[in-house]
């Protein structure tokens, strides 16, 4: 019977079981934003996964909208997630990169110069930046021009030139949890009148820009995608959201990309209203990766539908490193410290014990 523990091939990668690693933001980058000795060990240690998807990753210096995360735009910063790479890929494991850019979710404190952070349209979030000084209001972003965004591709297109420099078996690109695909996406978010905005074939077209160029340069079969239908993380909203993710998931297809990973619901819990996560998984002809609260015994019932191909975990993998030997034993997990997800030290981040 096929569960969580069978073999995979996702793309061009061999997977030796399904168990993702989710991506999950850390905040403890170097100086630079460069991937420290720490984070090596943090990788290194969960290495045992089918996959591992790195935290989020700023594509570029605009692509930046929390303290200490790493980016994949500077020298350094390949070189730091070379060392990441090489620990994994010497334990047997296997690492995709996740491409970021945060769009509206950001801090001029954060920005070079100053800048004003860029959507699609020049609508404030609610709620409060992280910033280096501590939570401040969000602030009106830009709008961006349509004569800017190939330069956006361009950086894209240079980030995903970096990771596969530094080794990593493929990228995925975050669309997900109110960021600047998923704005572009969203009619909430997104109100522009040109090519780029209105209809849901228009509101596609940058972030298919995106995947299009990603494929260009690093094959179909090492890129991945992240989605978040549902989620309402970063005052995203969308009036219609089966439309237009069975219309994404269905333009994506014919690109063969390696898999379609869905958040299933609200990052936090939230009640959602309904969402058939298997007409959208139809629409996509190629893995599925499922994300959000899952346990072994859902995964594995997940996995026996024939509806998920892929499950990922993102709490439960901070807490076990050897989660995928826990599951292996029916070992119990360890509990995750919420206090230390988000910044400090190597406490909460490389001291939760193996078995
Ligand atoms: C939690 C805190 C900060 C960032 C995401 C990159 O939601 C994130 C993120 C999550 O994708």
């Amino acid at each position: 019977m096929t569960d969580l523990f069978s073999p995979i091939e996702v793309g061009s990668m061999a997977l030796k079981n399904r168990i993702v690693m989710a991506p999950l933001t850390r905040n403890r980058a170097g100086e630079g934003n460069v991937p420290t000795a720490m984070n090596v060990t943090y990788y290194e240690q969960r290495a045992t996964a089918g996959l591992i998807i790195t935290e989020a990753t700023p594509i570029s210096a605009m692509a930046h909208g929390y303290p200490a995360t790493p980016g994949i735009h500077s020298d350094d910063q390949v070189q730091g997630w070379k060392k990441v790479v090489d620990a994994v890929h010497a334990k047997g494991g296997k690492i995709v990169l996740q491409l970021w850019h945060v769009g509206r979710i950001s801090h001029p404190s954060l920005l070079p110069n100053g800048a004003l952070p860029v959507a699609p349209s020049a609508i404030k979030p609610s709620g409060k930046a992280f910033t280096y000084q501590g939570l401040q209001d969000f602030v009106t972003p830009r709008a961006l021009d349509a004569e800017e965004l190939p330069s956006i591709v361009a950086d894209y297109v240079t980030a995903t030139k970096n990771a596969l420099k530094a080794g990593f078996d493929g990228v995925e690109i975050h669309a997900a949890n109110g960021y600047l695909l998923d704005q572009f996406l969203r009619d909430g978010t997104n109100k522009r009148s040109d090519q780029y905005g209105g209809s849901v074939e228009n509101r596609m077209r940058f972030p298919l820009e995106v995947v299009c160029a990603v494929v260009d340069v690093a094959g179909a079969d090492k890129v991945g995608i992240r989605v978040s239908p549902l989620n309402p993380f970063n005052d995203i909203r969308d009036s219609d959201p089966q439309t237009l993710f069975n219309a994404f998931a269905e333009a994506l297809s014919p690109l063969k990309l390696a898999y379609l990973h869905a958040v299933e619901g609200g990052m936090t819990g939230e009640k959602t209203p309904p969402f058939d996560f298997v007409a959208l998984r139809k629409h996509f002809k190629g893995n599925y990766m499922a994300n959000l609260a899952y346990d072994k015994a859902r995964g594995n019932a997940a996995i026996a539908s024939g509806n998920v191909d892929l499950v990922a975990f993102g709490v439960p993998f901070i807490a076990n490193p050897d989660l995928v030997e826990r599951f292996r034993l029916d070992a119990p997990l360890n509990a995750a410290d919420q206090s230390s997800f988000y910044g400090g030290t190597d406490k909460g981040y490389t001291d939760y014990p193996t078995l």
